[in-house]
């Protein structure tokens, strides 16, 4: 019954999101203008050091690449936020490094959920924003590289595949790597004309969903073969996460209706079962798919993206609680861990690799209430970066956010969605208009332009 009335609530809020006239706080101009020195600052330091390859480490000043050859991941995550926050020069070099450099014919084993997000979702948001064939070509060369991944008996994708090959590894996956790909794929159906990239990558996600438990919850992995799942283990962090999110999206991209009705049904399971109230904070628990039941009481850095596709598909009132509980996260450690125990406040995980979560939850919570309480957020968190993770190069991840010890190591998501999502909570909003873009997980804008 109770299943069946947060159904009904998640139907009445969807495209609820006011997305309309907002205030801006006392100084956004300038707070806008600090993300973008902050950037800059970065960007240089991966122009300077690491050129050419797939990212730098800003404490050694070395480059890094995560395979043999380089894929030119922090090239491709961050174009799209040089491009809305107006850096007209370095977008233009990037451009011209990614289509003069940028070959995927390569003997290297790569991860299929990685390089969809951030490579695909790149190179789409690229063609879009600028009409440059040649960034298609590029995602269409890539698509069709991955395409092996999806030959499974349940037609869910294997995790990794050699972009030469096709040869394919790893039979146990999970929501997030097997259902964060229709946002991407899609979008290259759409743009090539080719419906087999939609119809495979949207066939893993009902695949998926499927095989949700009686009480309509996923587990965080599954066997590719048999279809079984291999922990049943529920919940709103890595492994699972952003399956959640494309639900949603992509009825907001494609206008796709079956995946509104999965989104619905998933979300009144998880806001059924999962929410844990502890001295005044809303939590979502780890539960047993198959009985509800909890099993742990943990929150962290990746969990942090759900206040922000509350508010989106509507639900500012359960957003705005779980907004607080991700600041409550934050202030009480200075800056948020990867993960901790909310039911008496220790750390499981004790890093913070520069995530961007938080800030995207704060942005959308902006965007859909116009209160300007999360622009204040947003402040704090981009003042404790500076603090902690700051380097004379760039940015550095932290070990501990105890003894704030910094790690040599800048991800390229923090190009593509850290200061991207900082950028747009300060800048004017009418700069994105929700109900046209939607962001893919690693914040590439897209557009419905078919
Ligand atoms: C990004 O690559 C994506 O946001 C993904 O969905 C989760 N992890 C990182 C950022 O934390």
């Amino acid at each position: 019954m109770r299943i069946f009335r947060n159904i009904l609530f998640a139907a009445a809020l969807l495209l609820s999101c006011a997305i309309g006239q907002t205030q801006r706080i006392a100084g956004a101009d300038a707070l806008a203008n600090d993300v973008k020195n902050e950037f800059l600052h970065s960007w240089n330091a991966y122009e300077k050091y690491a050129w050419g390859s797939d990212g730098v480490r800003p404490i050694s000043k070395t480059p890094y690449n995560w395979h043999a050859s380089t894929l030119l991941l922090t090239p491709v995550d961050a174009l799209s936020t040089m491009q809305l926050m107006g850096l007209t020069k370095e977008a233009k070099k990037t451009e011209k490094l990614i289509l003069s450099k940028l070959s995927f014919d390569r003997d290297i084993t790569v991860k299929n959920f990685e390089i969809t997000i951030r490579i695909l979702g790149g190179l789409l948001s690229a063609y879009q924003s600028t009409g440059e064939k040649k960034f298609l070509l590029l995602a269409d060369d890539l698509g069709g590289r991955l395409l092996p991944v999806f030959d499974s008996p349940t037609g869910l994708p294997h995790v990794y595949i050699n972009l030469k090959t096709g040869k394919t590894e790893t039979d146990t996956t999970n929501p997030a790597e097997a259902g964060t790909l229709l946002i991407e794929f899609g979008t290259l159906a759409k743009l090539t004309g080719k419906e087999i990239y939609y119809a495979k990558a949207k066939r893993a996600l009902v695949e998926l969903h499927k095989r949700r438990s009686k009480i309509g919850l996923v587990g965080q992995s599954i066997d590719i073969n048999t279809g079984e799942w291999t922990s049943s283990a529920s919940h709103l962090g890595g492994l699972i996460d952003s399956y959640y999110e494309y639900l949603y999206k992509c009825w907001r991209l494609f206008g796709d209706e079956e995946c509104k009705a999965m989104w619905m049904e998933s979300i009144a399971a998880l806001n059924t079962y999962l929410p844990d109230t502890v001295n005044g904070n809303i939590w979502y628990a780890r539960v047993d798919m198959n009985t509800g039941e909890k099993i742990r009481q943990r929150w962290g850095g990746l969990e942090a993206f759900f206040p922000g596709l509350l508010a989106y598909s509507g639900d500012i009132r359960r957003a705005e609680q779980m907004q607080k509980s991700n600041d409550y996260m934050w202030t009480h450690f200075g800056i948020e861990p990867e993960a901790f125990n909310y039911s008496n406040d220790s750390i499981v995980y004790n890093g913070y690799p520069l995530r961007p979560e938080i800030m995207e939850s704060a942005y959308y919570l902006y965007r859909c209430t116009g209160d300007t309480v999360y622009q204040q957020m947003g402040k704090r968190y981009f003042e404790s970066l500076k603090k902690y993770c700051r380097t004379p190069n760039g940015y550095a991840e932290l070990d501990d956010v105890i003894t704030k010890k910094q790690r040599d190591m800048m991800e390229s998501f923090f190009f593509a969605e850290t200061m991207k999502y900082l950028y747009l909570l300060f800048a004017p909003p009418e700069m994105i208009d929700l109900n046209v873009t939607v962001f893919n997980t690693e914040a590439h804008p897209l557009k419905r332009t078919w």
